[in-house]
């Protein structure tokens, strides 16, 4: 395996819906998925939000709700085994909002479209912990306004911490794309950027994805079994 300058090897691992489908939290896209009863439209862009608020508030409620009765799965576990074992040599990133990944351990980890456990303030941009329901309009923690949205990003915003995502997939030594079937930029384009820098590329997932860039090594399988293997 290569390894940069330090002799460290540094890991990026991209996680998306399939990581969590084994803890019974559902995917998006698919026969099961979140949005088969939903328009993606309807409650994943900021028109879908100001043509119906109650509507996506309601359908984010749920969701936050929902947390309470999954878990990590050995998915997670692993990954936050190896943080333990390697530190912040592993960088996690997940376009998950579930909190799968911090209840497993992991703490090195960049939620880059958002926490359902988190609300955001359309008023002053604080980005309070959030457990209750947003849909009962509460007052934001920090300026008093009932503005309070879902601490989400929807197409058309801004991920959060692309500057040191990317920095840090440039400078991988592995990169690893776990349960996403990238069909969402940015994340969908970081494995070629992985690879013009010089990163080996694994992808962990039930189904090959169709990068534009193939995988060194894709693996079929389900997160829960493939994860824990490719860790040990
Ligand atoms: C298992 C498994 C098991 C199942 N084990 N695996 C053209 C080019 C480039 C960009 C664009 C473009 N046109 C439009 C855009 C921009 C747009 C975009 O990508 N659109 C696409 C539809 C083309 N992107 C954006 O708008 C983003 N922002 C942006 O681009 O800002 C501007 C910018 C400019 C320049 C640089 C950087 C930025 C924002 C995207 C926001 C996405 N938001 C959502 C909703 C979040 C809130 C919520 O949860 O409701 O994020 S959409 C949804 O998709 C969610 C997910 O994080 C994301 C990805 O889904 P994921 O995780 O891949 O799930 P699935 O269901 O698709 O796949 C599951 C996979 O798991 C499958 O492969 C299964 O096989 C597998 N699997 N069981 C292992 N047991």
């Amino acid at each position: 395996m290569r390894m940069r300058q330090t002799g460290r090897m540094r890991i990026v691992v991209l996680t998306g819906a399939g990581i969590s489908a084994e803890s019974g939290v559902p995917t998006f896209r698919g026969p099961d998925g979140l949005w088969e009863g939903h328009r993606i439209e309807d409650v994943a862009t900021p028109a879908g939000y100001d043509a119906d608020p109650e509507a996506v508030l309601a359908f984010y409620d749920a969701r936050r709700r929902a947390l309470a009765s999954v878990a990590p799965n050995a998915a997670h576990r692993a990954l936050a085994r190896l943080e333990g074992a390697i530190g912040d040599e592993l960088l996690v990133v997940t376009q998950n909002v579930d909190d799968l990944h911090d209840r497993a351990g992991s703490r090195n980890l960049i939620h880059m479209h958002g926490e359902l456990r988190r609300a955001r303030c359309l008023a002053c941009d604080a980005r309070p912990e959030w457990q209750g329901d947003l849909i009962d309009r509460p007052r934001c923690p920090r300026c008093g306004e009932r503005m309070l949205r879902p601490d989400v990003v929807w197409f058309g915003e801004m991920p959060y911490g692309l500057d040191r995502i990317e920095q840090a997939v440039v400078a991988c030594d592995v990169f690893v794309s776990i349960g996403t079937s990238g069909e969402v930029y940015p994340a969908a384009g970081y494995v070629a950027l992985a690879a013009a820098f010089g990163a080996r590329t694994v992808e962990l997932n039930l189904e090959p994805s169709d990068p534009v860039v193939p995988f060194d090594d894709a693996r079929a399988g389900r997160a829960g079994a493939l994860v824990p293997a490719w860790v040990e």
